[in-house]
């Protein structure tokens, strides 16, 4: 017998989205009813859900499976008629989005902190995905933290816990479970973009490879695809069986945290080419032998080789990035006579830009590439991207990367993060900023342009996005940007963008740290970042 119980409960205060849905320790998931509250907040702020199908999958972290259970039983309380959930429990961000496409799902519930750590000290989030695909938009997650401080109780379904390890349908109650491999649609669809052929054929012919899953849940994903269906060698992909602690490592993809895979792209006998994803499979870093691209110059390539994928071969409709994310795929756009959009940080923004028709790729300095197959950032995807322009173009990594900014010339980038910092400095070095009068100021052998707080109108619905970092851009078009990170769950993280437009060839090959020192120092200065954080070096370089 199941029955459908009443709980009465109370708001816990905090539970605001961030950039990429609710992200807080998982002591803080575990406290009774918080998981809940959150759950009906969202049943109760997007519409009738009585009857309709739901997306539901993780990226494998410390108390994922748990959290699969309650949300089950809260569904069908709520009437849902189905929930498909990934085997297991398991489904990458970018996976969750192609189902809730194929299937016309009404959307998804992704239990991820991404790239966070995971473990029963570490972190756990949630957000909600729309019937598009994508992250639910801030009119969305508005209406959830509104109703997240006024719920009074929530409605649960008293039932046994149910396999979610055998593939299959069965009953919770009145309503159907269908669990799925997690791996299978998801691999159809890449099949379709890129030449697989081509791809294997260069696998056949001795290129190699180290793909970097970081314990986290690409790992079948990329076994699948890769080893399976691409032909590359057994022990091409690393680390790749999902941990609830990611093997108590930080599965983030970039220099540091990859350091693992970024030794041995650099190492003796390097393989062609490497790449890693993080957590939930949304994000990437691509490296070459010897050789590191950054996620914005990588956007850049990409878009300007996009024509050599089956998927792209009619062209592209339009290139999107977020503001902190270098201008060198605008560079592309205007070679290629498509329209370059500017959004805020935050995949949610290029919602829109995707369903209207008006950007088919779409960027993000902090490693997240994508398209218009579905509405996250895919880490897998880019990776085949990738080898698939590889396959067509037959050079190394560094040769199409130094290529393509003889041609365009080179948007020099870095971005320091001062992570764990106290929030209230971390807040009081952003006012001061905003304080700040620099208009026609000349800050060491720069003069200021112009600088603000980023606002962003969508062009499609026209909403509002106020805050979203301050730039400061002098007028050679160089530029310093300072935001605060909105996925992080203690203290706060400053992130310092760099950016500097090089078209002299012969500078192409400098280290960006050095190509970057003058700005660097400028926007420590005029942030005053170590007398207010009490840091004088960043923790994270990239
Ligand atoms: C999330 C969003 C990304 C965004 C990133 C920024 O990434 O999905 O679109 O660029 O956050 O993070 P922060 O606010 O810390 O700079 P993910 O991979 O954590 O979902």
């Amino acid at each position: 017998m199941t029955a459908v119980r009443t709980v009465a409960t109370t708001p816990f205060e905090g539970q605001k989205p961030g950039t990429s849905g609710l992200r807080k320790k998982v002591r803080v998931f575990r406290q009774p009813h918080y998981l809940e509250n959150f759950v009906q907040a969202i049943f109760d702020s997007i519409g009738e859900v009585a009857g309709k199908t739901l997306v539901l999958g993780g990226d494998g972290r410390f108390h994922n499976r748990a959290a699969c259970q309650t949300i089950l039983k809260m569904a069908a309380a709520a009437g849902f008629a189905k929930v498909m959930v990934g085997q297991g429990g398991i489904l990458s961000t970018p996976a969750a989005s192609c189902v809730i496409r194929k299937y016309r799902t009404f959307g998804g519930i992704i239990l991820s902190a991404s790239h966070n750590p995971g473990g029963e000290d570490e972190d756990f989030g949630i957000k909600y995905n729309i019937p598009a695909g994508g992250p639910a938009p801030e009119a969305v997650t508005e209406a959830i933290f509104a109703r997240t401080a006024a719920i009074r109780d929530y409605r649960i379904l008293e039932a046994a816990d149910i396999d979610l390890d055998a593939v299959g349908t069965r009953q919770l109650g009145p309503m159907a479970v269908e669990v799925f491999d997690p791996v299978a649609d998801y691999a159809e669809l890449m099949d379709r973009l890129f030449d697989f052929a081509a791809i294997r054929a260069l696998f056949a012919g001795g290129f190699r490879m180290k793909f970097d899953a970081m314990h986290a849940v690409t790992g079948p994903y990329a076994t699948a695809i890769l080893e399976g269906m691409l032909g590359a060698p057994a022990g091409t992909v690393m680390n790749g069986i999902p941990r609830e602690d990611f093997g108590g490592g930080h599965p983030d993809p970039n220099l540091v945290h990859a350091h693992e895979l970024v030794e041995i792209l650099f190492g003796e006998g390097a393989p062609d080419f490497g790449a890693a994803s993080d957590g939930d499979g949304d994000r990437n870093m691509v490296l070459g032998r010897n050789f590191y691209v950054t996620p914005s110059d990588s956007l850049a390539v990409l878009a300007a080789n996009a024509t050599l994928c089956p998927g792209y071969a009619g062209g592209l409709k339009g290139i999107a990035r977020s503001m902190p994310t270098s201008a060198a795929a605008d560079r592309v756009a205007e070679a290629l006579g498509i329209p370059a959009f500017e959004t805020p940080t935050g995949w949610k923004f290029f919602g829109t830009l995707l369903d209207a028709g008006l950007a088919t790729l779409c960027g993000e300095e902090s490693f997240g590439t994508g398209s218009d197959h579905v509405r996250e950032k895919d880490g897998l995807w880019a990776v085949l991207m990738w080898l698939n322009v590889l396959a067509a173009r037959r050079e190394p990594v560094a040769d199409i990367v130094r290529a393509h900014w003889a041609k365009f010339g080179r948007n020099v980038y870095s971005r320091h993060d001062y992570e764990g910092i106290d929030s209230a400095a971390a807040n009081g070095l952003m006012d001061h900023l905003r304080g700040l009068d620099l208009k026609g100021k000349r800050l060491g052998a720069y003069t200021v342009a112009f600088s603000d707080d980023f606002a962003y109108t969508d062009p499609v619905d026209g909403s509002v996005s106020t805050k979203q970092g301050i730039r400061i851009v002098f007028e050679d078009g160089s530029r310093v940007v300072f935001r605060l990170s909105g996925t992080g769950t203690e203290g706060a993280t400053l992130r310092v963008y760099i950016e500097q437009y090089e078209p002299d060839p012969a500078r192409h090959h400098l280290d960006p740290q050095d190509a970057l020192a003058d700005l660097i120092a400028i926007a420590r200065e005029v942030a005053q970042i170590e007398a207010r954080t009490g840091r004088a070096e960043p923790t994270v370089i990239t």
